[in-house]
């Protein structure tokens, strides 16, 4: 471990207002008299920065000058979320900001949300990328994130008058962004296209275009770690601006063509979530910053150095692949060591294997990229060469370590037939030295079925390491009454660096004074959700509800629909007079999920949500017991905000579908309880807090499998629970679209005839685990007991420890404690 620079000694507020004052002054060109909040925001940011210059510095320096291998962590999604709050608390400056705004003028809160949003992720696999590039910083592990500078992130959420998604660009850098740094001076070629000739026998690629990778820097501060690593997000831009010859011929359009073309790898993030998209622009993206980021790594370890000794390039970085979409790196690394450095084909494959190591955060076999080898061919033509000989090496390799031909011809990494196609995710399991799943079950059925006939051969190079989140982000910032609590409940602070130490409060369980305090916490925080929800979006909600969440990108698999059916037979319980209203537990159940634009049916589960919150919402009969709220364009801000607030958190997807899910683990560490089937990361979690702390139902993975062998016929479910009949025929019959009886006709064919996810399978356990929530719910303190060990008990689901366990089991650079 290179020695890290001790955090330095805090100022005063008065000394930060005076920077604060100087950056307006100097970079702004205001004065504090004239500033808005959004001036403000970016003094403050440009002024945090500067206190974090040193650490950024020195770290840099000890990354290449000391012998710790750093990690770059590949990922074409980083979902950083706001960043001012996190470098305040990171560089230990809160309060100075807090006292400072003040002095200046300034609601603090005003000029933290004059910072837009950035969303360069999707969902869990952007977030988690995000968490674990603070959790190496923190730990004081070198690293890199590597990624692209989107200039439109995932798109932004409206609802449309019959409630259904629509999407606009999110144009994030509309105003100014203070915390990337545009590096010019280190950019970096990449091309694409062309052929490959023979030349003194050698392969000589001709590329026809390139485009231009300009770094973008951002800190990552660690926190108490005096480490400041580096997100590098690349963006991509011409190297010819225009063609003057054709602007003069006013063909204005033809003339700025090449600018547009080089600008288009970089402009949008796809907005797909657990679905592969086979999209020339798509492999373009996957390229350029792969080529960038590997070129930038031998010139930050090799700097100046004309023919540096690549054999050491695995002892100066390794390379986390974060799913198949930086895995076109792995013939970029062996094309750059042969084409470029001369080394010899198995001398590079040795360098290659060490130095990459692969993720794969899914079970839908849709979701693992497949590209067309013609595609590949026609872009990186030299690439593709290179992968067949990948796999002709595999081939031959197979042949020795098995006889069975039927099991070699399953593993090609190039398929056969006449139109080949490369599977990403046999090359990164084959080229790369260890492949992980995201929670303990996930890995587990990656070996046992998506990547069975490799597990067999390969065995030692799969592990698990189960996913985790930021306690910095998810509990310091999201939720300073909780915090507090467990501060003065551990008498140290120390849990922020070592989430273990929540485990200190299980005898505080059994504390009832401590217990209603902790009540006491999570009441406030339902209060501030209130009333960020009005003034966000003109919700009335009222705290003493019980807070019922499902936030997660909309997927079938994830079944909204399950949630939104219970909710409406509930509805169909009280008007049929079945249920007495008096009877019903008071509940908000808030949604928040985006969908990718072009998926059908999760659009139309929006529609559905949407209206059967408008219908039921504003029924008199059901006297406000029945609330349901979707807040539009579901981010991070709202993750912040709502998950404080949850009581009770809904993880209800089709067992052996969700390879791990984080909020889950965001949530059970904020003190909600989970209502949830055996799958991905929620197994861990019940085993960990406790199987009376956990509101379990479903069938397993085990079921699920034989219940497809058996042949699943939905309509018979529906056939045998009247609650479920009466669910699904109010929303054919049109109660929640005006009359209409063909608005929902899609879904309602679907839920009856295929319903792949078992929806209707799982329904009527999911009806009768409610009464237990709501039995246990009427007795509060209790509740809250069980809610307080789900905080005490969920310390494994740090990122740090993730990192560790990458540390250890995947990186080999040992434990850093
Ligand atoms: C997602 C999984 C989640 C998991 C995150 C992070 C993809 C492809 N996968 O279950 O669906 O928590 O990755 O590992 O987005």
């Amino acid at each position: 471990m290179t020695e890290m620079t001790a955090p330095k000694s805090p100022i005063s507020s008065k000394d930060f207002a005076d920077e604060v004052r100087e950056q307006l002054k100097y970079t702004q060109g205001v004065t504090p008299e004239q500033a808005t909040a959004a001036d403000v925001y970016v003094a403050a940011s440009t002024a945090v920065r500067r206190h974090l210059m040193d650490s950024w510095m020195k770290t840099q320096q000890d990354m290449v000058n000391g012998n710790t291998k750093a990690v770059g962590y590949l990922s074409a999604e980083f979902l950083m979320g706001r960043q001012l709050r996190n470098a305040l608390l990171n560089a230990g400056l809160t309060e100075q900001f807090n006292e400072a705004v003040k002095e200046l003028g300034f609601d603090p809160q005003d000029v933290v949300d004059a910072e837009y949003e950035p969303g360069l992720g999707n969902g869990g696999l952007g977030r988690l990328a995000a968490c674990f590039i603070d959790s190496l910083a923190s730990l004081g592990v070198p690293a890199f994130g590597y990624g692209i500078q989107y200039k439109y992130g995932i798109f932004r959420q409206e609802f449309d008058e019959e409630g259904r998604q629509v999407e606009h660009p999110d144009y994030w850098l509309a105003n100014e962004d203070p915390w990337g740094h545009v590096d010019y001076g280190r950019d970096q070629k990449v091309s694409f296209g062309g052929k490959v000739v023979e030349e003194d026998g050698k392969r000589v690629w001709q590329p026809d275009w390139s485009v231009r990778a300009i770094p973008v820097d951002y800190m990552v501060p660690g926190y108490e770690s005096g480490r400041v690593n580096t997100l590098r997000l690349w963006q991509a831009r011409s190297y010819d601006e225009f063609d003057l010859l054709a602007f003069n011929k006013s063909e204005y359009m033809e003339a700025v063509e090449p600018q547009v073309k080089a600008e288009n790898i970089s402009k949008i993030l796809y907005p797909e979530d657990s679905t592969q998209v086979g999209k020339e622009l798509r492999l373009e993206q996957q390229y350029f910053f792969t080529c960038a980021s590997i070129h930038d790594a031998i010139r930050v370890f090799y700097p100046g150095e004309d023919k540096p000794d690549l054999t050491t390039f695995p002892d100066k970085i390794t390379f986390q692949l974060n799913d198949t979409h930086p895995v076109i790196g792995i013939p970029e690394l062996m094309r750059v060591l042969i084409d470029e450095y001369g080394y010899d084909w198995d001398t590079a494959w040795t360098i290659t294997n060490k130095t990459f190591n692969y993720t794969c955060h899914t079970l839908l076999p849709e979701a693992l990229e497949v590209w067309p080898a013609d595609l590949i061919g026609k872009l990186l033509p030299r690439h593709l060469e290179i992968i067949e000989k990948i796999n002709d090496q595999f081939m031959a390799e197979l042949k020795t370590l098995t006889k069975d031909e039927a099991k070699i011809e399953r593993m090609r990494i190039v398929t056969g037939g006449d139109k080949p196609a490369v599977r990403m995710a046999y090359l990164a399991t084959y080229a790369g030295s260890h492949v992980n799943g995201v929670a303990e079950l996930h890995s587990q059925l990656l070996k046992d079925v998506t990547l069975r006939d490799f597990s067999d051969l390969y065995d030692s190079k799969f592990t698990n390491v189960t996913n985790g989140v930021t306690p910095r982000r998810f509990v310091k910032l999201a939720n300073p009454g909780l915090s507090d609590l467990i501060t003065e409940g551990l008498g140290t602070d120390k849990w922020l660096e070592d989430l273990d130490l929540l485990e200190g409060l299980v005898p505080l369980a059994q504390d009832d004074e401590f217990v209603k305090k902790f009540a006491e916490v999570k009441h406030q925080n339902k209060v501030s959700f209130s009333n960020f929800a009005k003034k966000e979006y003109g919700y009335d909600v009222d705290p003493n509800t019980m807070f019922n969440t499902m936030i997660k990108r909309l997927h079938e698999y994830k079944r909204q629909s399950l949630k939104i059916l219970e909710v409406i037979a509930q509805y169909a319980d009280i008007k049929s007079g079945k249920v007495k209203i008096e009877d019903v537990t008071p509940r908000t159940i808030i949604f928040g999920a985006k969908s990718a634009p072009g998926y059908y049916m999760a659009k139309l589960t929006i529609q559905l949500i949407n209206n059967v919150a408008r219908v039921i919402n504003n029924d008199p009969d059901i006297k406000g017991k029945l609330n349901i709220i979707f807040p539009v364009n579901y981010n991070i801000r709202v993750a912040q905000n709502l998950i404080p607030a949850t009581e009770l958190d809904e993880q209800i997807s089709q067992a052996g579908k969700e390879a791990s899910g984080t909020s889950n683990m965001k949530f059970a560490l904020n003190g909600a309880l989970t209502v949830g089937t055996l799958d991905g990361a929620n197994v861990e979690i019940r085993a960990r807090v406790g199987a009376d702390n956990f509101f379990l139902f479903g069938m397993t993975v085990d079921e699920v499998e034989a219940m497809y062998a058996n042949g699943y016929n939905p309509a018979k479910y529906y056939e045998s629970d009247p609650r479920l009949k009466a669910a699904i025929d109010m929303v054919a019959g049109g109660t929640f679209s005006n009359g209409d009886r063909n608005t929902y006709a899609p879904l309602v064919s679907d839920w009856l005839t295929k319903d792949w996810f078992m929806t209707l399978a799982d329904f009527t356990a999911y009806h009768d685990i409610q009464s237990q929530i709501e039995t246990l719910y009427a007795d509060q303190l209790e509740w809250n007991r069980k809610a307080l060990l789900n905080t005490a008990n969920s310390g494994y689901f740090s990122s740090d420890r993730s990192i560790e366990d990458y540390l250890e089991r995947v990186w080999m650079t040992g434990p850093l404690k």
